[in-house]
């Protein structure tokens, strides 16, 4: 009776070990949704983010060395959901702003016409690698990287989800 008792507790606590490293990879593989003022809501998962175009962006990192970031740039993340952008982005539709949220809270904000090629000269991408490899536990899967801005608080880590607002 108590071995069998132990033997359940032992298949159990395998079970509860193998659940918890599964959900880091799921965690790892995290989804990003698009949502909000948008025709076409969006669920894009790492294999759809690989897929698409990518932009590469140097920058200086905390250590002072040049890293070199490879993302999509959120124009064409914005532009596959939907949002109003290129011609569509003039009148009330330049109050649109967009709220990029992270796993542990953190919340920025971009203006769309930020983000817009008719009106930015530079390319905001969401980085999925950087020197080549995965973003590191903690700052990947997808992290924003704002090339030329003089502080880096934009540059949003473990990036969840992209909504698109009217400010009004
Ligand atoms: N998810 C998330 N991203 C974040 C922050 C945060 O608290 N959470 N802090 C920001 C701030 S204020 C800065 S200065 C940079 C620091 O980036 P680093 O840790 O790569 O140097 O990350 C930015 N991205
Ligand atoms: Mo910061």
């Amino acid at each position: 009776m108590n071995v069998l008792i132990l033997r359940t507790k032992t298949i159990f606590s395998a079970g509860l070990t193998i659940g918890l490293y599964l959900l880091t990879f799921v965690g790892h593989a995290q989804a990003l949704t698009i949502s909000g003022e948008v025709s076409k809501p969006l669920t894009l998962q790492s294999a759809d983010l690989k897929a698409m175009t990518h932009t590469d962006v140097t920058a200086k990192d905390r250590d002072g060395k040049d890293h070199t970031y490879s993302g999509v740039p959120l124009v064409d993340l914005l532009k596959q959901a939907g949002a109003t952008l290129g011609s569509e982005l003039r009148g009330e539709n330049l109050t649109k702003y967009v709220v990029i949220k992270a796993i542990d809270g953190y919340e920025i904000v971009f203006a769309l016409a930020e983000i817009d090629p008719e009106f930015a000269t530079r390319t905001i991408i969401l980085a999925d690698t950087v020197d080549g490899g995965p973003l590191a536990q903690g700052v990947g899967p997808y992290r924003v990287v704002v090339p030329g801005e003089k502080k880096p608080a934009r540059w949003i880590r473990e990036v969840k989800s992209i909504d698109v607002r009217f400010a009004k």
